[in-house]
């Protein structure tokens, strides 16, 4: 079998890969990391220069092979074009995109880097799939290098809509840059069209009806594959969390309330503003619920760089303690909230106990958050998972009870639906969503994703 090459932004260090940090990439890519797999990327430290040749660690039988970024790369291509930009804009939020060519430019040549460090671990035959946003243009380097190896994409986050791509100066040059790939592959149906649409309306390609496309010849397949996690082994993880002292003391501490709980890595995207403004509406609506209900969110800190980010921050530290000012009895309080990391074994406790699963980002890729709460239910008395429609996550879990997240009357209500749902209802909610989100699994992804790049 040929040997998978996976190049990512960050590869994850030892923290991530145990468990300790939050990594949606690793969790989706779990089942490709067989022995013998090499994994390429930017360690996450920052040097005086973007390395040239790469430093190796075997852990498992897999080597990651990584490169420091230089301090200047590190602003213009990881903090500028990547998260000042692309991050905003593919989220369809043009009011927050900014653009700079100088930072676009740097952009291109740490992509360059990219494929140039990698060039040498490089052998006959070897699959190479490329991660996300940050590299849109390393299959088109490694092409310039004369690497004929095929070469696939996926891109984790939404594909905008193409007038909203056509705001982006350099939109073509991406674009064509996209497809030196054999295959690019997207989350959804919605991300497949708007990329179709976007690669007709800017370069002038019309896609087959198989979503083929040609451009100077080389030929490059559009395909939905869908990230996922292992449902059964998360299960089993859940299960083992809630015999764990420290679940055990969460439950203590909701002296028979139920809980509601929220995990996200701190990013606007996640929808947290609006969430805890749906929170306040549900608890002066429903005055019942009160001191029957308790709403954990983990916020695990991201891009603390990122002057928005730290605006963010702020903003939910002024909401949260205004909920919490303005209905905190002695004895309860309604919203508990932990703006930082928390071990992955923690949260699947959390889930577990939780009666209400509440995700609600203003656009997401996939949201795998959603999936790990389904699988983390106890079947005999499963929670309410309520899930934003603008999730990629939202497209195969039809059993969710879906809201408009910047509808806070229609999240309290989905609250209060789910607070109030009778046991064969979320029995029959849940066995439905469990054998969806065991059907669109990791592994699912990494061998159809891998299928399409062999053929
Ligand atoms: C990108 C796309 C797409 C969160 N907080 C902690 C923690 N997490 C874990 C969750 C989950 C993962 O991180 C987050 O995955 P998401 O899918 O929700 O989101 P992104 O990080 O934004 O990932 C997204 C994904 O790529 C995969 O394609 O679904 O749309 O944006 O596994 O449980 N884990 C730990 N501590 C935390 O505090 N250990």
């Amino acid at each position: 079998m040929a040997r998978l090459v996976i190049v990512s932004n960050r590869v994850p260090d030892q923290a991530e890969l145990a468990g300790a940090r939050a990594g949606g990439l690793l969790v989706g890519l779990a089942d490709a990391l067989v022995p013998g797999t090499l994994w390429f990327g930017w360690s996450g430290r920052r040097a005086e220069q973007t390395s040239t040749t790469t430093r190796g660690m075997e852990v498992n039988g897999i080597t990651y092979a990584t490169i420091n970024l230089g301090e200047g790369d590190y602003q213009s291509f990881y903090l500028g074009f990547s998260n000042g930009t692309l991050w905003p804009l593919f989220h369809m939020m043009p009011s927050l995109t900014v653009f700079d060519r100088e930072q676009y430019t740097v952009y291109r040549k740490v992509n360059k880097a990219f494929a140039a460090a990698l060039l040498p671990l490089l052998k006959p035959g070897d699959l190479i799939w490329i991660h996300d946003y940050q590299l849109l243009g390393v299959a088109a380097e490694l092409r310039v290098l004369g690497v004929t190896n095929r070469i696939g994409f996926f891109l984790h986050i939404p594909f905008p809509a193409p007038a909203l791509l056509e705001i982006l100066p350099p939109s073509d040059e991406i674009l064509k840059a996209m497809l030196a790939n054999d295959v690019i592959g997207f989350h959804t149906e919605r991300d497949r069209a708007h990329f179709l649409g976007a690669v007709e309306a800017v370069l002038g390609i019309g896609a087959t009806a198989h979503g083929v496309l040609t451009l100077d010849g080389h030929v490059t397949k559009v395909v939905v594959t869908p990230i996922g996690i292992d449902a059964d082994a998360f299960t089993a993880q859940a299960i083992r969390a809630s015999r764990r002292v420290a679940t055990k003391r969460m439950v203590e501490s909701l002296a028979g309330r139920a809980l509601m709980v929220g995990v996200d890595r701190l990013d606007y995207t996640k929808g947290l503003p609006a969430r805890l403004d749906a929170y306040g509406r549900f608890l002066s609506t429903y005055p019942e619920h009160r001191r029957q209900i308790s709403f954990l969110q983990v916020a695990a800190p991201s891009r603390e760089e990122v002057d928005r980010y730290r605006a963010l921050r702020e903003e939910l530290n002024y909401k949260t303690g205004a909920i919490n000012g303005a209905y905190s009895d002695f004895d309860w309080v309604p919203l508990r909230y932990m703006n930082r990391t928390v071990s992955r074994s923690l949260i699947a406790g959390f889930y577990r106990t939780a009666r209400i699963g509440l995700v609600t980002p203003l656009r997401d890729g996939m949201n795998l958050v959603a999936k790990e709460y389904v699988a983390a239910q106890n079947a005999a008395d499963p929670g309410v998972l309520i899930l934003s429609r603008f999730a990629g996550a939202a497209a195969g879990l039809q059993e969710a009870l879906k809201v408009n997240p910047i509808d806070i009357d229609s999240v309290a209500e989905a609250i209060n639906r789910a607070l109030i749902m009778p046991l064969d209802e979320r029995q029959a909610r849940h066995v439905a969503l469990l054998e969806r989100v065991r059907a669109a699994s990791a592994s699912v992804f990494c061998q159809t994703f891998t299928a399409a790049l062999t053929t």
